[in-house]
């Protein structure tokens, strides 16, 4: 067993985004090979990207796992489309569940599916805060620490949920 621990960034804006991300939880739980060590607060924020759509809520986990990169996305990729995923001509456009693996132990990768760190990861205050709250000595590989990160960064409107 090579125990990793990976952070997922969840997603939702469709469908009562709150239930969409503690039914993920569960099933991310629910996967044999991933444990939950730690889980964030939720938040709430407007729209990046397109704004004709609705606020999302967020947060981030940390997960022990021994599944590779690769596998640990095909199994997240499954449970968004178990829970409604709907591909969409709109870049950016609502839906049900977004699973991100933002980071991967402290690999960078870099394969045609997928880029750990994640694209934007460094930028976006729906990431870095709940990340912080959880995490919040990290080193991110290539970006320093999660707290120069988190003052750099605007609040951008996100709103943690009591
Ligand atoms: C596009 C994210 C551009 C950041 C995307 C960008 C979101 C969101 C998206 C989310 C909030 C991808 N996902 N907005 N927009 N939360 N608040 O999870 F700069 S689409
Ligand atoms: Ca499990
Ligand atoms: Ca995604």
């Amino acid at each position: 067993m090579n125990k990793v621990i990976v952070y997922i960034g969840l997603g939702s804006n469709l469908a009562t985004p709150e239930a969409q991300i503690r039914a993920a939880r569960q099933a991310i739980n629910a996967l044999n090979a991933a444990q939950e060590t730690a889980f964030s607060s939720l938040y709430r924020s407007p729209p990046m990207g397109p704004q004709d759509q609705p606020d999302y809520v967020n947060a981030v986990m940390a997960v022990e796992t021994d599944l590779s990169a690769i596998e640990l996305l095909r199994c997240l990729q499954k449970i968004e489309l178990d829970h409604g995923r709907v591909r969409k001509n709109e870049r950016w456009g609502a839906r049900t569940l977004d699973l991100d693996i933002l980071l991967y132990g402290q690999q960078v990768i870099n394969l045609p599916d997928l880029i750990v760190p994640h694209y934007g990861l460094a930028k976006r205050a729906f990431v870095l805060y709940p990340l912080q709250e959880i995490a919040p000595s990290l080193q991110l590989p290539g970006l320093g620490d999660i707290s120069a990160l988190v003052q750099l960064c605007p609040l951008d409107g996100l709103v943690r949920l009591t």
